[in-house]
């Protein structure tokens, strides 16, 4: 859907209504401002109330949480509407299961393929929901503050690794932010993980059992932890593996991080394609959640990836 159409269709929606904007589980800073920032613009365009779901967030999404203190819904709060944001569809987002309410909308910057059931605008050439929650902003007229600027920079930098992949949108998005107040270095302090004590030991402690696996010139690494799955998929590219899945139990399943290096990529490999509706994300950087084992979901893994590999068709 067109941004000027989905802006449009949205504002009519809300009028009046009761909106709840939902992101994905263990919300990142992308997804954390782009909800916070949304809940705002949703009240400026006519919705009687909104609010944001956020209370499932990473550590860096805390440390916005500390400077924003967004309002959490009532206990009594029943919207009417759903609008979702960093997640491809109500179905990927923390807390989607408990809306009731009778409209969807969806702003997503993943490869989420067609939606049933909601509107949706979805960019996946756009590098963070940020950048297309400023682009609406603006369609529908709504001002942004120097503080709201901030968290959307802050989001744009996480989910660019601060401009790793970026590509001319989300720098022009950046300046653009700035030039309405952001702060690049507040920005900043919310979009760099420290390099704690305890990520530091889960990145060892998962390198003890990485498992490798050869494929012509593609070196592919697995291993599993506890926490921070991303990071150390992102780590093992560090060390020198083109591929990387790291697998760790979360509920009653696994979540697994799959990270590719530009070798691969333009070897074609696809991971958004590779975990196609269990997951989302980007050809280069890819998530999904599994109701199985780390053991099974870690093989059913490679046995795909073999036989991807082998037939070239990635
Ligand atoms: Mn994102």
């Amino acid at each position: 859907m067109g941004i000027e159409y989905f802006s449009e269709e949205l504002k009519r929606s809300v009028q009046g209504k009761k909106v709840a904007v939902f992101s994905h589980p263990r919300v990142d800073p992308d997804g954390f401002a782009a909800a916070l920032v949304s809940s705002y613009m949703l009240n400026y365009i006519g919705a009687l109330s909104s609010y944001a779901y956020l209370d499932d967030m990473n550590s860096l999404a805390k440390r916005m949480n500390e400077k924003y203190r967004p309002s959490a819904p009532p206990a009594d709060f029943l919207p009417d509407i759903a609008l979702v944001v960093d997640a491809c569809g109500l179905k990927y987002s923390h807390r989607g299961k408990e809306f009731h309410g009778s409209e969807v909308f969806v702003i997503d910057h993943h490869q989420c393929g067609s939606i049933s059931g909601s509107k949706s605008f979805v960019d996946p050439h756009a590098s963070s929901s940020c950048e297309l929650i400023l682009k609406i902003s603006s369609s529908l007229g709504f001002a942004l503050t120097p503080d709201m600027a901030t968290a959307l920079l802050a989001g744009l930098l996480f989910d660019t690794a601060i401009f790793k992949y970026a590509g001319s949108e989300s720098v022009i998005s950046a300046a653009e932010l700035i030039n309405i107040g952001g702060d690049y270095q507040t920005a900043l302090t919310f979009s760099k993980r420290e390099l704690t004590k305890s990520l530091r030991m889960a990145k060892l402690k998962a390198a003890k059992s990485i498992e490798l696996l050869n494929s012509g010139d593609l070196i592919i690494a697995f291993t599993t932890t506890d926490i921070f799955e991303g990071e150390i998929a992102e780590a093992l590219l560090n060390l020198g593996a083109d591929i990387a899945f790291v697998a760790a139990p979360r509920g009653k399943g696994v979540r697994v991080s799959g990270r590719a290096d530009e070798k691969a990529v333009s070897s074609g490999i696809n991971l958004a394609d590779f975990f196609k509706e269990s997951g989302g994300g980007h050809e280069g950087a890819a998530g999904a959640y599994i109701e199985d084992s780390v053991e099974n979901v870690l093989r059913g893994i490679k046995t795909r990836l073999i036989a991807r590999l082998k037939t070239g068709s990635f």
